[in-house]
């Protein structure tokens, strides 16, 4: 049997923001009194986790006095020196300040998104004094209620400003920075723009620095649009750009849940273990998921371990899943190559076009081939229901 506890190399984090959340929710006040950062620290430690990060309110907050923030970022490291906790991530808060109402790097007024960047470069610049190598971009309030109040292009160009310029930033300041887009679908905006993974990398290659900037996928944020996670998260690893990941759960077509992950759809998480660790991701793993509103702060720790410990559960299942005999057999024969089209994989030349325009195909053979799919899968779903 295997230990479930949580160690450094799992690069297990939590933002300061969840298991801080304190429970209020559109309709409902609190249920939590609020924690301090150093508390929180202390707290993350005691459960196992190896990092934390922050928006920059989430440590200092918004109308804080200079003196004020050095005293709160003094604490701050004071509490990660007590614990070894490390922030590999840091991000800035864009949304919650009437300010962005109308967006931050894409709201229609011009002072908002001047603001916008000078806030960002300062959060940055709070971000890498803590350690911070990944830098979050989630554009929760770049958007629109209604789609006559801004032009969509407009928008799309102030976005790829706000980034070149803060690009140039990293660079000039010579920071060992990198960017990560998390999208999202909707909630607080109507439509939010970057909505998917798939648009956030297309997105990347028109910005000047595209090296410098990857995604952030959630699990939550890609089931809202009803979308497999596993194959976004595989499209931006494919191009070199899974550069950080938020974990949590939620059901497909509801408000963002933000729930403990693996706790609601287990099936998908473990398909999303299996590839994370398959391919060797060697990112943090970044729980961005609160307890339930009813939760004290005992159960919050409980919270916070079940995500570990169920990513840990998870891995245990893919290496059972990659050793189990039957299962190997039947992918060995549902996945067998051809030697004698193995020519096509180094792509297109005339040889390889006459040869393939020769070949007699017996289409109705290819239609009769077995596959045994629901036999596989029942294997999987035994094997993660623990009777194999
Ligand atoms: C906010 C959002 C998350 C983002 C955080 C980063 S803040 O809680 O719901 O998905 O990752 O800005
Ligand atoms: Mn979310
Ligand atoms: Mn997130």
């Amino acid at each position: 049997m295997s230990n479930y506890d949580p160690k450094p190399e799992d690069k297990f984090t939590f933002g300061l923001w969840t298991v801080g959340n304190v429970g209020g929710d559109p309709f409902g006040h609190a249920t939590r009194n609020p924690i301090s950062p150093p508390e929180i620290v202390h707290m993350l430690a005691e459960v196992g986790a190896w990092g934390v990060n922050f928006h920059d309110n989430d440590l200092v907050p918004i109308d804080a006095t200079p003196a004020e923030r050095d005293q709160i970022v003094s604490d701050f490291k004071k509490a990660l020196d007590e614990t070894g906790l490390v922030v590999p991530m840091a991000t800035t808060d864009l949304f919650k300040d009437p300010a962005f109402k109308d967006g931050a790097f894409t709201s229609n007024d011009p002072k908002v998104r001047a603001y916008a960047l000078q806030k960002t470069i300062n959060a940055i610049d709070l971000g890498v004094e803590l350690g911070a190598t990944t830098y979050v971009f989630w554009g929760g309030r770049e958007g629109v209620e209604t789609d006559s109040s801004k032009k969509t292009l407009d928008a799309i160009k102030w976005f790829q400003d706000a980034l070149n310029f803060l690009s140039e930033y990293v660079i000039d300041q010579g920071y060992d920075l990198k960017f990560a887009i998390e999208p999202k679908p909707n909630e607080p905006r109507s439509n939010i723009f970057l909505p998917t993974v798939g648009e956030a990398l297309g997105f990347i290659g028109t910005l000047d620095h595209p090296e410098m900037v990857g995604v952030n996928p959630e699990v939550a944020h890609e089931h809202m649009s009803g979308l497999n996670f596993l194959h976004g998260v595989a499209m931006a690893y494919s191009q070199g750009k899974l550069f950080h990941i938020d974990l949590n759960d939620q059901l497909y077509g509801r408000y963002d849940q933000d729930f403990r992950f693996g706790s609601v759809m287990p099936k998908q998480a473990f398909y999303l273990v299996k590839f994370l660790e398959d391919v060797g991701y060697d990112g943090s793993r970044h729980f961005d998921a609160h307890a339930f509103r009813s939760s004290n702060y005992g159960d919050v720790k409980y919270f916070a371990r079940g995500c570990m410990r169920t990513y840990l559960i998870l891995k245990e299942k893919a290496a059972q899943f990659n050793q189990d005999a039957e299962i190997q057999a039947l992918l060995a024969e549902i996945q067998a190559g051809d030697e004698s089209l193995a020519y096509l994989s180094s792509g297109y030349s005339a040889d390889a076009l006459s040869k393939l325009r020769a070949t007699e195909f017996d289409r109705a053979a290819l239609g009769a081939r077995d596959l045994p799919y629901e036999q596989l899968d029942q294997l999987t779903i035994e094997l993660l229901m623990g009777v194999r």
